[in-house]
């Protein structure tokens, strides 16, 4: 029993320090690191990042990712950059008098354990003077910055004109395909309609 209990004491403690240095190491070295489309600055986790097509003359795009705050203290995104735009506002869209209003923020606050979404028809950032518009399926090069946590570079995946979610979700789903396999995509879902037909009479 002993005995037992000292390798697993052994085996944690061996293991504990590796952890612990090779996290130190990432924090000095590159306090960014991008890993399949998720990103980290700080204790901020970013992931889901995109954006949507739009006509070629569009003098605006919108910027949407997740943001999950795992520290303990509040930061704020207060802007970023686009490739193609001149600057980045961050944006929240609200009824105001039954009426869908955008408007400019100072900054959007992330609380510790928090997390916050950027969508359509909610916050999101948004791309200012854009030129040459977006096409569905690029690539476009950006970053955010945070009041505490600094700046991150970071790409915007565009998803087709009029999608409500990076997969897709309206408007012309070109492409993309080959969302299988990635595991965890929690939500989501609904890519299969609910066992179909259901001619609602039926109940
Ligand atoms: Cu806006």
């Amino acid at each position: 029993m002993n005995r037992f209990f000292l390798a697993a004491c052994a085996a944690f403690f061996a293991c504990a320090p590796a952890a612990l240095s090779s996290a130190a190491r990432a924090q000095q070295a590159a306090p960014a690191h991008r890993h399949e489309g998720v990103y980290r600055l700080g204790s901020l986790r970013i992931e889901a990042v995109w954006t949507r097509a739009t006509p070629r003359a569009a003098p605006v795009a919108g910027g949407y990712l997740r943001i999950v705050n795992e520290g303990r203290e509040a930061d704020r995104l207060v802007g970023g950059e686009f490739a193609r735009a001149g600057r980045v506002e961050v944006h929240e869209m609200a009824q105001e008098n039954g009426v869908m209003r955008m408007r400019q923020l100072q900054g959007l606050e992330i609380a510790p354990g928090a997390s916050v979404e950027l969508r359509p028809g909610g916050f999101h950032l948004m791309f200012m003077e854009l030129q040459g518009g977006v096409t569905a399926g690029e690539k476009i090069a950006g970053a955010l910055v945070f009041e505490k946590a600094g700046r991150i570079a970071v790409e915007f995946e565009a998803a087709g004109m009029g999608a409500s979610s990076p997969s897709g979700g309206g408007g012309s789903h070109e492409g993309h395909g080959a969302h299988e396999g990635h595991g965890t995509h929690e939500g989501h879902g609904t890519h299969e309609g609910h066992g179909g037909g259901g001619r609602h009479g039926r109940h």
